[in-house]
């Protein structure tokens, strides 16, 4: 369940239409957005920042009214439903109305809705992803075995899996003492979008007997999304690629394994790894 920022009526003329005089007449478009966004940190916050301004929604709404004359309100609903979506909705939904388009008989509206996945939720194109694994309590070894083959009966193609390398633990300072982790990186490919991966990744945790007591506690099994080809996301219930992977040896080093060419973020795996191998005093 997401969050929804929603604003009505917003009002501005603009001169678009199959009409030659549409072209040059002005006339009114009202705009109605729905976005569906999280908002839970905004809300615990108080901050802005943390979510999409109904206020920035209206000045894109304006923006688009006013811009270039196109000839479908269509096209308006979809340029709209972009810059909204940029703003890191999830999904939105945009009714664009035409009270007075020059139908030739008695109306009272004229409108066409679009609604339109954001990169987070949109499923369909074949995109590949690098899950890191991990765990640290009971039987690690059964448990990222166990893993592996739950996500192979996924709707994905699991396209390599490293070994399993045993690392010591990443503590936060003043965390209590854990067990080594046993880490892997697996690549795969799938259509399912990232979020609904996430959820069946989760689904798996739980299976596997994941319990979150406290952030970077010890676990049967974790398993995240490192990074989607071509999403860049700041949402925290998906944040990708993941924030602190760039600076992990335990997912650069077994990633780097399967695919020795990968970059993250731009930045090539191998440098990254080297980097955070050098502030751990370790040779990469
Ligand atoms: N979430 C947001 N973005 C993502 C993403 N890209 N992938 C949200 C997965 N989840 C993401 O995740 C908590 C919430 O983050 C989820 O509900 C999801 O909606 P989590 O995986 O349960 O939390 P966590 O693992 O405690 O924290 P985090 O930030 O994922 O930390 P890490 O990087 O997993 O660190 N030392 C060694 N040697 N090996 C390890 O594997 N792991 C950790 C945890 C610490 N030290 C370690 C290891
Ligand atoms: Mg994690």
């Amino acid at each position: 369940m997401s969050d929804t920022v929603r604003i009505t009526g917003v009002h501005a003329e603009g001169r678009h239409g199959v009409h030659e005089e549409e072209k040059t007449r002005p006339q009114p478009f009202l705009v109605d957005v729905e976005a569906e966004v999280e908002a839970a940190r905004a809300a615990a916050g108080d901050d802005l920042a943390d979510t999409v301004s109904y206020a920035d929604i209206a000045s894109d709404a304006v923006a688009v009214v006013r811009g270039p004359s196109v000839d479908l309100i269509e096209t308006l609903a979809q340029r709209i439903a972009d810059r909204v979506l940029a703003r890191g909705a999830l999904r939105v939904a945009v009714t664009v109305h035409k009270p007075e388009a020059p139908v030739g008989l008695p109306f009272s509206d004229a409108s066409v809705t679009v609604r339109r996945d954001g990169p987070l939720a949109a499923s369909g194109t074949i995109r590949r992803a690098v899950v890191a694994l991990g765990a640290n309590l009971g039987d690690a070894r059964a448990a990222l075995d166990a893993a592996v083959e739950a996500v192979r009966r996924l709707d994905v193609c699991v396209t390599a899996v490293s070994r399993y390398a045993r690392t010591a633990p990443v503590l936060a300072p003043g965390q209590p003492p854990q067990p080594d982790y046993l880490n892997a990186v697996l690549t795969l490919t799938t259509a399912m979008s990232p979020l609904d991966l996430l959820a069946a990744l989760q689904r798996i945790e739980v299976r596997l007997g994941r319990v979150r007591r406290e952030r970077w506690g010890p676990r049967a099994i974790d398993l995240d999304i490192v990074d989607v080809e071509g999403v860049a996301s700041r949402n925290p219930r998906l944040t990708l690629p993941h924030p602190l992977a760039a600076g992990r040896l335990f997912v650069l080093e077994p990633w780097m394994e399967i695919e020795p060419d990968a970059t993250l973020a731009g930045s090539p795996v191998a440098s990254l790894a080297a980097a955070a191998a050098a502030r751990s005093g370790v040779c990469a």
